[in-house]
């Protein structure tokens, strides 16, 4: 086993390929409609159970969870309006990275829509992370009475306090883990809230503001925390069964069925009659159901209903004169749902459609702001699983056709202007770009290039911050080159456990970059402090499984702020206890408990045969996009190619492999990275290979073509 470039990456590794069931496979294409190869790679991936394959395989925006199902969003919006109505000043207040930087431009602009007067700020300069006490004062003394944090804000109860001492209240959004002590906040809108019930924990700080988004603008409309009762009587076998919902803010909130024997009961000896009373009920088709109804329980009976039919006729005319069973069996959501759906939850679903498309906002234009959520998703290395899915192909898709000027002009200046964008473009050429403006202490910049409407400005603000991620990649290579050598002596120091460097010339702003490279490399747990002159600033990034806020929270006692994720997390220290700090990470040391080191190994997605290797695999690749965290690109195995040429590529020494591969009814351009040792030693042009690859592209003087990507090589 041989490392590359001491970057963890390896060559002879292991090929793994899960085994499967033919019958399963056969069994999940018949059910969504997919091609075999497809369905194969979705029971790899263990991509099996319906609600997993509905993100996997829709992309509208109604499949996203409600806004309401977190516990204090409607807090969050009473808050807001009442400081609507009010006329009060708010402060938005968010984390200096791309994720707090895309999230405060959202809300910012949302809360700007509803003609509130706001301002932002966001830490500059050496400034610490999140909400300070100064902040604070400083928007007490210009009358300031709400503050929405965004992206920070859980673990700083006693900023929150101190405000609340101003009689200013506070929201907080923010999706890092939750400490023991909460803020006194009078919304918390948090998805790893201890219990929340929110269904999915994996969303960003920039994708809380979204949800906040459409949660104030549903607030707009009447429905807003009205009950509505959803309807729906069917003939049974000699009965008559009538199903109702209940639902608040689209949140389902209670349900009810009865099976009634016609003339046999008085509707108000039924549990019907007190779920239905007072209540504002929808029917699908008000004729039918009054006359199901009047059979059930008598002409005398008279249930006041409003008939949805014709206004979801009149959005969608190809509907018309159908029956919610029709629809049942013809709609998409059947195929998600576990079990048969009843016609009732057809028409609830009908229901949420009809209201999301009669309010812009709350529809199609709400997809105009998830390039923002999309950004801060990709960003922040959001799993793309579940809700994210769609929220980042959805984003993507609105950030390819983007009108903000800000973004424009930094598309324009990545080579991404007019390009369809894909999740690892916005990884490597926007988000780096974004987080430097911080990174450098001049975050500002980076929120007036997403707020203006001024196309000059956005063009400047872009350079800006383009000059600033040079200067950072610059400082970075620089610290690296100091701190490798006494990465390894602490490693060394902590049996191999941690590594802990601490250094005076290192800027605070790549702290975190420092950390992930080093933990990558050695595979261990990493933290990088930059010694400022009053304090240190650190990072942290796991490694095997160490958790990084139970780690730190280790050392409460003598840290000044700290907070962050499982995987990532951030700290300040005051400059004197710097030492005193090292001390107690090495005492700790030998209590770390790091997960074994995982034999190198590729997971391969599925083997293709000759013939299928065809232009067609894109399109199998482009119904699992967007890739990224916890979702890798597809790994494709290929038997028995053959090598028609092979040339070293690559500045300097070649170190890369360009090469052209037969597989039978096609030839293919493919590229080995780091490959060019193997040419000669392992294969040479002329000989048959197995190849495990990626499907990637290949731009040359502006055209795109498909290339295959090596990731191992082998003698056939
Ligand atoms: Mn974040």
């Amino acid at each position: 086993v041989k490392k590359l470039n001491g970057e963890g990456a390896f060559r002879c590794m292991r090929w793994e390929k899960t085994p499967i069931d033919a019958g399963d496979v056969r069994g999940l294409a018949e059910r969504y409609g997919v091609d075999l190869l497809s369905a194969a790679i979705m029971t790899r991936r263990g991509l099996t159970e319906p609600h997993e394959l509905k993100y996997l395989l829709e992309d509208d925006v109604r499949y996203l969870h409600n806004p309401f199902l977190f516990d204090e969003m409607e807090d969050a919006v009473d808050r807001i309006m009442t400081a609507r109505t009010e006329g009060e000043r708010v402060l938005v207040f968010g984390d200096r990275d791309v994720d707090g930087i895309t999230g405060i431009a959202l809300l910012v602009r949302t809360l700007e829509e509803l003609e509130l007067e706001v301002e932002w700020r966001l830490p500059l300069g050496d400034n610490p992370y999140g909400l300070t006490m100064e902040e604070v004062d400083r928007f007490a003394e210009r009358d300031g009475t709400l503050i929405v944090t965004v992206d920070c804000g859980i673990t700083q109860a006693a900023e929150i306090e101190h405000a609340r001492s101003y009689g200013i209240d506070t929201i907080v959004l923010d999706h890092h883990n939750a400490p023991e002590q909460l803020p006194p906040a009078v919304a918390i809108v948090n998805p790893k809230m201890p219990d929340t019930s929110y269904p999915f924990s994996g969303l960003c700080g920039c994708a809380l503001a979204a949800k906040l988004r459409w949660a104030v603008f549903f607030a707009t409309t009447e429905l807003y925390k009205q009950p509505v009762v959803l309807l729906h009587a069917r003939p049974g076998n000699e009965t008559i069964v009538v199903e109702a919902v209940k639902l608040v803010n689209l949140v389902e909130v209670d349900r009810i069925s009865e099976t009634v024997v016609p003339g046999m009961v008085a509707i108000e000896s039924t549990r019907l009659y007190s779920f239905l009373q007072g209540q504002h009920i929808l029917v699908y088709d008000g004729e039918l159901e009054g006359r199901l109804l009047a059979r059930a329980f008598g002409d005398g009976v008279e249930i006041q209903f409003a008939d949805l039919a014709p206004e979801i006729w009149k959005l969608f005319p190809a509907l018309q004169g159908r029956s919610l069973l029709k629809l049942r069996d013809s709609s998409r959501m059947a195929v998600y749902a576990g079990a048969v759906p009843e016609e009732v939850d057809v028409l609830v679903s009908m229901f949420e459609l009809f209201v999301t498309r009669n309010h812009s906002r709350l529809g199609p234009g709400y997809e105009h702001y998830l390039d923002l959520a999309a950004l801060g998703t990709i960003g922040d290395m959001m799993p793309l699983v579940n809700e994210n899915r769609i929220v980042v192909r959805k984003g993507l898709a609105a950030l390819s056709s983007t009108i903000n000027p800000g973004l424009r002009e930094l598309l324009a200046r990545q080579g991404l202007l007019g390009q369809h964008i894909r999740a690892r473009d916005v990884a490597w050429s926007i988000s780096p770009v974004i987080n430097a403006s911080g990174r450098m202490g001049e975050p500002d910049k980076a929120v007036e290039l997403l707020l203006t409407d001024d196309e000059e400005l956005a063009g400047a603000r872009a350079e800006e911050i383009i000059s600033l991620n040079k200067r950072r990649k610059k400082i970075g290579e620089a610290a690296w080159d100091r701190l490798l050598p006494r990465a390894r002596e602490s490693l060394e120091e902590h049996q191999g456990r941690f590594i802990v460097v601490s250094d005076d010339q290192v800027h605070r702003g790549i702290t975190g970059i420092l950390a992930g490279r080093l933990s990558r490399l050695f595979n261990v747990p990493a933290a990088v402090i930059a010694e400022l002159e009053t304090q240190g600033v650190g990072s942290v990034r796991s490694q095997r499984g160490l958790g990084v806020t139970e780690f730190l929270s280790n050392f409460d006692d003598i840290l000044a702020h700290w907070g962050g994720h499982d995987a990532a997390g951030g700290f300040s220290v005051a400059a004197e206890r710097i030492p005193e700090l090292r001390e107690r990470i090495s005492a700790f040391a030998p209590q770390i408990v790091l997960e074994e080191e995982a034999e190198p190994t590729i997971t391969v997605d599925a083997e293709v045969p000759h013939r299928y290797m065809t232009r067609e695999l894109e399109q199998i690749v482009q119904r699992f996009a967007p890739f990224g965290q916890d979702h890798p690109p597809l790994s494709f195995l290929c038997r028995a190619v053959r090598i028609v040429e092979a040339q070293p590529i690559g500045k300097q020494q070649q170190p890369h492999l360009r090469l052209l591969l037969d597989t039978g009814s096609h030839k293919w351009p493919a590229v080995y990275w780091n490959g060019a040792d193997s040419l000669e030693r392992d294969f040479a042009a002329g000989d048959r290979v197995d190849v495990v690859f990626e499907l990637g592209k290949n731009t040359y003087q502006g055209t795109q073509t498909l290339q295959l990507v090596l990731l191992d090589v082998r003698r056939s």
